[in-house]
């Protein structure tokens, strides 16, 4: 029988939590409503027509102000590069934005967002035409007229990032104020724009790591043993929204497979099902075995176990840390087609670096489907949420073949922990925290800044290509307020 999810802790570790995924492993977050076929997204001015009738034509000359805006934004910014999502919130000159509704068309961000107003009147169509068409095809199309200066490049680029933003983006308008959010605007639109009507990259797939790293799986007790069961099975895994699914394997039908977490000095016993049509063996990365037999390694401590065949480890979780588990045979391609998972040791004293007000668990893999996050690639990996004031502990994994130095743009990484074993008076701060195969680093970051920072490798062909970022790219996503935090969760998953 396989393991089930438990009710998430008390103590508020990360986010989305509830259902953001289905037991059946169905993204239960990604029928946030569109909006209402019609549904103005953007309030008229009295001297524009309909921004969701006219030709692109109209749309251009109504939102010309803000993209004239745009373009002195991103001589300033280089949004063009890494640092479009990282802009600070007060980075660059206020425009005349495009006031948003939305009513209908996304109920579950309506606490957040301000009723509709009246726009201030866009500048007179003589302006230039300067943005791709928002309505004539998808954006990242090739578009008829690009905006003066740009490639496809940069239109493919933009794209991205409003797939990253979908219909979460009216919300951002309650959360960073008006000022900020026309200047987020100022480069995400003209609005509107197909993205728009759309959840969340990061929601249209299912994520499963974040989650379980919340809720871990819920073990069962035999006596002093506190016993988990998994199965290992051959899955089909979504990178992205729009890519096809790829060829996988998982722990209980997921990649990364479910959290294990324990308290230091638990006994551990873990049954792994073969349900594959080859051999296999999983090794718990990082623990300190007493019984050398336990260690995972086939034809060095164990035979591998077959097809439909189980196998049980037993052991103690003597040291507290971040460690993994994941296939130990054939592990090129296994654990490079997914066979991985985290496994967490809770120390039994815990000291102030392990005090945090959310968790994050970041597993990087660089085989399966190309550069991924937690099985994903951006525009589809989770943000990593904080409130200001909040401290936020990030558990990098390297599962992957290659070394990927994470960058957080505008923030210090408080580097608490390396393989699990914790730097006490050697702790120190980075911005770029290199993670090698086989590697587990702990940072603390204690949000100060509200912002949408970057946060990515800095290796940059593993984060941006011909059409934009992809891989392994997050966003460090601080809003004011904890309250903003419930917000943004609450919309995500409005319909769990
Ligand atoms: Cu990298």
């Amino acid at each position: 029988m396989a393991g089930v999810l438990r009710p998430p802790p008390e103590r508020a570790i990360g986010h989305f939590r509830h259902g953001a995924v289905s037991r059946d492993h169905q993204p239960v977050i990604a029928d946030v409503p569109p909006p209402a076929e019609g549904a103005s997204l953007v309030e008229p001015t009295v001297t524009a027509p309909d921004p969701m009738g006219p030709p692109p034509e109209s749309i251009d000359q109504v939102d010309a102000a803000t993209a004239l805006s745009r373009r002195g934004f991103l001589r300033v910014a280089g949004i063009a590069g890494l640092t479009g999502v990282a802009a600070t919130v007060a980075a660059c000159t206020a425009a005349a934005a495009p006031q948003w509704s939305f009513g209908a068309a996304a109920p579950s961000l309506a606490p957040t967002v301000a009723p509709p107003s009246v726009a201030p009147s866009a500048p007179p169509a003589s302006v230039a035409p300067s943005a791709p068409p928002a309505s004539a095809a998808p954006s990242g199309s090739p578009a008829a007229s690009l905006p003066p200066g740009w490639s496809e490049h940069d239109a493919a680029a933009q794209t991205v990032v409003r797939r990253y933003v979908g219909n979460l983006a009216p919300a951002l308008k309650g959360i960073y104020g008006d000022a900020a959010f026309e200047k987020i605007l100022g480069y995400l639109g003209p609005v509107p724009y197909p993205e728009l009507t759309l959840a969340p990259a990061f929601v249209q797939v299912p994520q499963l790591n974040l989650t379980d790293a919340l809720t871990p799986l819920t073990p069962e007790t035999d006596g002093e043993w506190t016993v988990f069961r998994l199965t290992i099975d051959e899955i089909e895994q979504k990178i992205d929204e729009l890519k096809p699914t790829v060829a996988a394997l998982g722990f209980n039908k997921q990649t990364p497979g479910p959290t294990i977490r324990v308290k230091e000095g638990a006994k551990v016993r873990v049954i792994f099902t073969n349900n594959l049509k080859e051999t296999t063996a999983v090794h718990f990365h990082g623990v300190e075995f007493e019984d050398f037999f336990m260690d995972g390694v086939p034809f060095v401590t164990q035979p591998p176990f077959a097809p439909g065949e189980s196998y049980t480890y037993e052991f103690t979780a003597s040291r507290p840390g971040s460690m993994m588990y994941h296939s130990h045979h054939n592990a090129t391609d296994q654990v490079g087609r997914g066979l991985l998972g985290a496994f967490v040791v809770d120390p039994k004293s815990p000291t102030e670096v392990d005090t945090f007000d959310r968790e994050y668990i970041w597993i990087s893999n660089d085989v399966l489907g190309g550069f991924t996050i937690n099985g994903h690639g951006f525009p589809a990996v989770l943000p990593v949420l904080a409130a200001v004031g909040e401290k936020v502990r990030i558990r990098y994994m390297n599962e992957g073949i290659m070394y990927h130095p994470f960058h957080s743009h505008g923030y210090r990484q408080q580097i608490v922990a390396r393989d699990g074993y914790p730097l006490g008076v050697a702790a120190y701060g980075a911005d770029t925290v290199t993670v090698g195969p086989g590697e587990r680093w702990d940072v603390n970051m204690v949000a100060e800044r509200p912002g949408l920072w970057a946060y990515h490798c800095h290796i940059l062909p593993h984060v941006e290509g011909a059409d934009g970022m992809f891989g392994m790219v997050n966003v460090f996503m601080v809003v004011p307020k904890k309250a903003d935090v419930d917000t943004i969760v609450k919309a995500l998953t409005a319909s769990a």
